[in-house]
């Protein structure tokens, strides 16, 4: 695997799982492995994630929206990734790529499908005319940073987080390309953030809500205990957005939703209604 005399054969092969965390649920290919319906709740918004940066940025702005007194009630859904869950036909038929988060709006005469963390937030900031500002420049400003954020993470998820947390063998290549792109991307951040309170400017927006699990909790040393590794410290201005964000009841309550691992009391695997957080 770690070879540096490996040479790559003329055609991909898959012949065995790479090893490390995931590698059993990776495969080469798209589509369903099994027939199984989604679970549907009483609820008009039905969500089908877990409490990973990615599908916690979907729970926190529901529950920012519910704390705001909008109608957004939603049944929230366990997908179990290490099970395959994800690649149920009913999940599948959501989000045909397989990933959480997904969800479905049974609001609407025909209910609409809504997959990508970055489109859900956007789908639900326009349905609920919050959090994301209205006028031309503060909306486009949010659109930056949140499509900056779907760009930005695969890099610090798959690339950085893979490499130094997940991969079989720690290898100093793709360690060190990685490591410095995440401390690129937190140098941007640390910048923008020096210069406004927020990322799109003088609002907490869709745009903070979809940064901060993946490097608000970075800076707070909760994603791949790498806050040594990469001097966190030094990014003074995300420290502070990272941990105002964080004190916010909202953001407490919407990164327990579909966790279903580390502390018990943090844990909530579904959740259906308001009270089921309290
Ligand atoms: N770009 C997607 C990424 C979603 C994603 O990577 N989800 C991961 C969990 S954080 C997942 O479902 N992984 C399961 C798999 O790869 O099979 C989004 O923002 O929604």
């Amino acid at each position: 695997m770690s070879d540096a005399a490996y040479v790559p054969p003329k055609v991909w092969q898959h012949l065995a799982p790479s090893g490390g965390h995931f590698a059993g649920i990776n495969r080469p290919v798209a589509g369903a492995t099994h027939e199984k319906a989604l679970p549907v709740g009483k609820q008009p918004l039905q969500l089908y994630s877990l409490a990973t940066p990615n599908g916690v940025k979907v729970t926190i702005l529901l529950e920012e929206l519910l704390a705001l007194g909008k109608e957004a009630e939603y049944d929230a859904w366990p997908i179990r990734i290490s099970d395959g869950d994800q690649f149920s036909s009913g999940f599948v038929e959501v989000n045909p790529n397989s990933k959480i988060p997904a969800l479905l709006d049974r609001s609407a005469a025909t209910p609409i499908r809504v997959f990508e963390s970055g489109s859900i937030l956007l789908y639900l900031a326009e349905k609920f005319g919050a959090f994301l500002p209205a006028d031309a420049a503060g909306r486009t400003e949010t659109l930056n940073w949140l499509f900056w954020q779907m760009g930005a993470a695969p890099y610090l998820g798959g690339g950085f987080g893979h490499f130094y947390a997940y991969a079989p063998e720690k290898l100093q290549y793709p360690i060190d390309r990685f490591a410095m792109e995440a401390k690129r991307q937190l140098d941007v951040l640390n910048r923008r953030l020096g210069e406004q309170h927020w990322l799109a400017g003088s609002s907490y927006s869709i745009a903070d809500i979809a940064v901060w699990p993946w490097y608000g909790e970075l800076v707070r040393g909760n994603l791949y205990s790498a806050g040594e590794f990469l001097s966190v410290h030094e990014y003074t201005n995300v420290v502070r957005w990272a941990n105002t964000i964080a004190e916010r009841p909202a953001v407490k309550r919407g990164r327990r939703v579909n966790r279903t691992w580390g502390d018990e009391a943090e844990q909530l695997a579904e959740r259906h209604q308001a009270s089921d957080l309290d």
